[in-house]
């Protein structure tokens, strides 16, 4: 009898964890920062990291629950510096989800523009999760399907075209918001992923789940990954492949570090970065951000930058002191298993598909896309391009106090196998 009782118990709890599997820490929201205070400070040039946790004002941020606006403010510096400005949702998304493909329409002040996207769903019954892939290579989509998620092939160039000056682009984007924006195409990118998720979220979600969304992209497209998944609170898992200059690698080490591409060629090769960028590629300590602070951005949502150490050009030592130095935020926010870290691979060939990433990248879908198992929570550092997290930092982790690092989500977890206790640094 009472066996019977707890086997019931158990089965409907099973029941009810199948049914609502929840991302770890994805947001309702693309920017849950949007109401927080920004005040400009003057900028003294520092060859070392910023310190992500001290303010503008200067003050140092004490509890969890102060990342938000101190993401803010990095947010708003990474726009005004690097990227360029994100804009909020259009006044109309509109658009369709099918089993086969998604298409997207928005318009803003009496400009109007489209474009779509692939879809191709894993075997089973949906609704499904969904990785966006920018581009058409590098990824591991047939890894990506097995573990259980759709794979939405996204064409950024649709969004935000490459090989137009800097005073003429071309895309979606700009039809909106102007050929002359000085918005650079890897922010356009990152535009046209969110509104994606914004025609998933308006679709009911039969066929896609809109609070399950993971991206990924190697080479041009790793950068773009890196950005629409710092730039969107509702990505709940960003995996960059291979990304070089422009991407995770931080901007103070590319030019120093032997063979990378410096700052200069990344931003004139095409318009990727804001404009505003072009002041800085000489002189990268004037910045007040760095790409750790990006990082950030994506913290405590699931994030798994993978590496390639055989070519030089790809700036992998100086990515592994971005993931060191993000990983302290990961850390201070208590979500250390959140972020994963891969350059330690075999195959030197560029966007290659490789076996070492096929395990962690579908234990990083399960566990921040379908909400089962844990993370991978690897930091697995080729020797050869083995950055110093110590020689690029003055401060140190503060201990934060408790505190959600992000508002709750909408529908609590109902299982903690769901949404595990991270255990405090
Ligand atoms: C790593 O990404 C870029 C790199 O920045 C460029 O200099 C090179 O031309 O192309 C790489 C890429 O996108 O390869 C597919």
């Amino acid at each position: 009898m009472i066996l019977k009782r707890v086997l019931l118990v158990v089965a409907v709890l099973g029941l009810i964890f199948v049914a609502v599997p929840r991302p770890a820490h994805a947001a309702p929201v693309e920017d849950e920062g949007a109401d927080c205070p920004i005040s400009q400070g003057t900028v003294t040039a520092n060859a070392k990291l910023p310190d992500p946790f001290t303010r503008i004002d200067g003050s140092r941020i004490t509890s969890r629950s102060d990342w938000r606006c101190r993401r803010a403010e990095i947010k708003d510096q990474a726009e005004r510096y690097v990227y360029g400005e994100k804009p909020a949702k259009p006044s109309s998304v509109t658009g369709t989800v099918s089993r086969t493909n998604i298409t997207v329409n928005v318009s803003e002040n009496g400009r109007s523009a489209s474009f779509s996207a692939g879809v191709d769903l894993p075997s089973g019954t949906g609704p499904f999760p969904a990785v966006v892939v920018l581009g058409g290579f590098g990824a591991d989509t047939a890894a990506i399907k097995a573990a259980g998620a759709a794979v939405i092939s996204y064409d950024p160039l649709a969004v935000g075209r490459e090989g137009t000056p800097r005073n003429n682009k071309q895309g979606a984007f700009y039809t909106l918001y102007g050929a002359s924006s000085s918005t650079g195409i890897l922010l356009a990118w990152a535009w046209g992923v969110s509104r994606i998720i914004d025609v998933l979220e308006q679709s009911g979600g039969s066929v896609l789940r809109a609070d399950a969304t993971g991206v990924t992209g190697c080479s041009r497209y790793g950068k773009g990954a890196f950005v629409t998944g710092a730039f969107d609170q509702r990505i709940a898992l960003t995996m960059p492949i291979e990304s070089g200059t422009g991407g995770a690698p931080i901007f103070r080490g590319v030019n120093g570090e032997s063979g990378a591409q410096p700052l200069s060629s990344a931003y004139g090769e095409q318009p990727w970065l804001g404009d505003a960028f072009g002041s800085y590629t000489g002189n990268p300590a004037a910045l007040p951000i760095d790409t750790h602070e990006v990082i950030g951005m994506i913290a405590p949502r699931g994030l798994f930058i993978m590496d390639n150490p055989h070519i030089d050009w790809l700036a992998a030592r100086s990515s592994s002191v971005a993931a060191l130095g993000g990983a302290e935020i990961y850390r201070a926010l208590g979500a250390s298993d959140a972020i994963s870290y891969w350059s330690d691979v075999s195959d030197g060939t560029h966007c290659a598909t490789r076996s070492e990433w096929r395990a962690p990248l579908q234990q990083s879908i399960q566990r921040f896309l379908r909400g089962t198992g844990s993370a991978p929570a690897v930091f697995r550092i080729s020797s050869q391009a083995a950055g110093n997290l110590a020689e690029w930092r003055t401060w140190q982790t503060p201990t934060l106090t408790a505190g959600t690092a992000s508002p709750p989500p909408a529908t609590p977890p109902v299982s903690p196998s769901v949404s595990p206790p991270v255990s405090p640094p």
